[in-house]
């Protein structure tokens, strides 16, 4: 059984807007793999990678005998919610199709770092940003432009004045319409590109690394400023899962 979220949780995420990477970027090229050698090899290493503190939390494990490779694929880059179990949060990564559990703010954070790569400013700019209300990130919009601090400083527009660019535009609406709140013109997004990258986190390496989560729903980045943000967003873009359905996806440890 899979839930999606509450209608009106965000703006803009539709079932309709539904989109998936062609299957061949999902994995690099592990496809084929033999999934009861994958277990064994999981096994051999097993005691090594194993982080104690979080197998402890984790109360469901995967049983590789159903272990269903579609609906990792369906589920890729999604955040998951064990609606049987406590709401508990997971990730699939659309790397290797594994799911990650995300326990508490400061460990989804961690995590989502761990498991992200670094993008250049012009392919990061080729993604929409999303603007999600402030009351669901629980932060400030000081200048009253509908851009929450954070996520100002994460764009790097002024946190202190609604029209950064002095153009009579406020920021929200550049962004919104996909124009620059920095300077002038409008942003050519690349659709395909946003597609491809879907379910991934990024860090912005020529900044100051800051983390963008590709939502494989809406495709739009959204800014991962802060722990507390990374797990409000990560519940708030999350789907419901029975824990039938969650077995299915092979568990990282
Ligand atoms: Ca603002
Ligand atoms: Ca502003
Ligand atoms: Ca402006």
């Amino acid at each position: 059984m899979i839930s999606e979220p509450e209608p009106n949780a965000l703006r803009s995420c539709r079932r309709d807007d539904l989109h998936y990477p062609p299957q061949e970027n999902l994995i690099d090229g592990e496809n084929d793999r033999n999934l009861a050698d994958e277990n064994n090899d999981n096994n051999v290493n097993k005691e090594d990678s194993l982080d104690q503190e979080l197998q402890a939390d984790v109360s469901i494990k995967s049983n590789p005998k159903i272990i269903n490779l579609k609906l990792s694929q369906r589920l890729v880059g999604r955040i998951l919610l064990q609606v049987e179990d406590q709401g508990k949060a997971w990730y699939v990564n659309p790397k290797n199709l594994q799911r990650y559990y995300l326990s508490n703010s400061q460990n989804a954070f961690k995590i989502m770092h761990e498991l992200s790569q670094g993008i250049s400013d012009q392919d990061l700019l080729k993604i929409p940003v999303a603007v999600l209300n402030n009351n669901i990130l629980n932060d400030e919009d000081s200048d009253n432009d509908g851009l929450s601090d954070r996520l100002e400083k994460g764009l790097g527009t002024n946190w202190q004045n609604s029209d950064s660019d002095s153009d009579g535009y406020i920021d929200s609406v550049e962004v919104e319409k996909g124009y620059n709140p920095n300077g002038p013109g409008a942003i050519n997004f690349d659709y395909s590109f946003s597609q491809k990258m879907a379910g991934r986190i990024f860090l912005q390496v020529e900044k100051h690394g800051e983390a963008w989560y590709i939502n494989p729903l809406d495709l739009k980045r959204y800014y991962l400023g802060y722990p507390e943000d990374a797990y409000l967003l990560m519940k708030t873009l999350a789907l419901g899962i029975s824990d039938k359905d969650l077995n299915q996806i092979e568990i990282n440890y």
